[in-house]
């Protein structure tokens, strides 16, 4: 009863956190076939407050970011663009899209790992126009060193042999892991504080909502330069300064809320009570 109640809500175009709220809607239809973990659905919160604290928009340390990602997976040998339940429900299409363009190979890998989440992803990115997805063929099965049992498999074609791995709203072990055994390793999280962004190579602190796209208008811009142009963006690329503006930006927008307090003006329109019914 209550699953069919909620699928009759319509979310109009009008309301003032529409987009929000629709995000929301892919990611409860991803957990109920099967692609979204449970816990997905509170990292998405988790994700959503961050997202609050930056204004939900995309920021130049964000555009800084993803321009050295692009970069760096186009000057990879071998990059892997990991696919989880939250990235598959949100921005399917577009990341197989980015993964094209790149060159990057697609592999399904998961912290809530299950067979049937795994079929689930991939039939996901088939539809979404993947032509091979790795990660749910056991034949092809590798372990990682250093991380527990289930969370520890990686496909031998995939992530085991890549030079550059894409890890979008991953966990900090794992993340750690793949920095550890040598790995380039590119992430989006709006979560600055996160282990993964604090240990990959390149953090984009942005919803993945709007970097996917965002990157795919880059390559369009890249893929025509020379290697040793984008050589010299990873060069010059500076993490640490990334994630200390994304800090800053944070701070700057608190400060200037704290100065407020209210920061919907309507809002003091109205009286402070409305005492009539005393
Ligand atoms: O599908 P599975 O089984 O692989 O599980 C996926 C989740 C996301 C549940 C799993 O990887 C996990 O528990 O991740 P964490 O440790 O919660 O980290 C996810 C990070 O992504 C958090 O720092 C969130 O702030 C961030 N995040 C959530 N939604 C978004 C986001 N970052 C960018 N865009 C988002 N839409």
């Amino acid at each position: 009863m209550r699953e069919r109640e909620e699928e009759n809500i319509i979310i109009p175009e009008s309301h003032p956190r529409a987009k929000s709220l629709k995000y929301r809607e892919l990611l409860v239809h991803g957990y109920n076939e099967g692609v979204v973990a449970t816990a997905g659905l509170i990292a998405h919160g988790r994700g959503e407050a961050f997202d609050y604290l930056l204004g939900e928009k995309t920021h130049d340390f964000a555009r800084e970011a993803m321009e050295a990602a692009v970069a760096l997976f186009l000057v990879s040998k071998h990059p892997v663009f990991s696919v989880n339940g939250n990235v598959a429900a949100l921005v399917a299409k577009e990341y197989v899209e980015l993964a094209k363009k790149v060159n990057a190979k697609l592999e399904v890998n998961l912290f809530y790992r299950t067979k049937r989440r795994e079929r689930a992803i991939e039939r996901v990115l088939l539809a979404a126009g993947a032509g091979e997805v790795l990660g749910v063929d056991e034949k092809y099965r590798a372990e990682l060193p250093e991380i527990e049992h289930l969370r520890r498999y990686v496909d031998k074609r995939g992530i085991l042999i890549a030079d550059t791995v894409f890890v979008p709203l991953e966990d900090g072990d794992r993340t750690m892991a793949l920095r550890k055994m040598g790995k380039n390793v590119v992430t989006i999280d709006l979560n600055p504080l996160s282990r993964t962004a604090q240990w990959a190579n390149i953090t984009i602190v942005d919803n993945i909502v709007r970097a996917v796209p965002g990157m795919i208008r880059i390559v369009e811009k890249m893929r025509n330069k020379p290697k040793e142009e984008l050589l010299e963006i990873l060069k010059n690329y500076d993490n640490n300064d990334i994630l200390r503006r994304a800090f800053e930006k944070i701070k700057e927008n608190i400060e200037e809320w704290a100065s407020k307090g209210l920061i919907i003006e309507e809002v003091k329109k109205y009286p402070k009570f409305n005492l009539k019914f005393l």
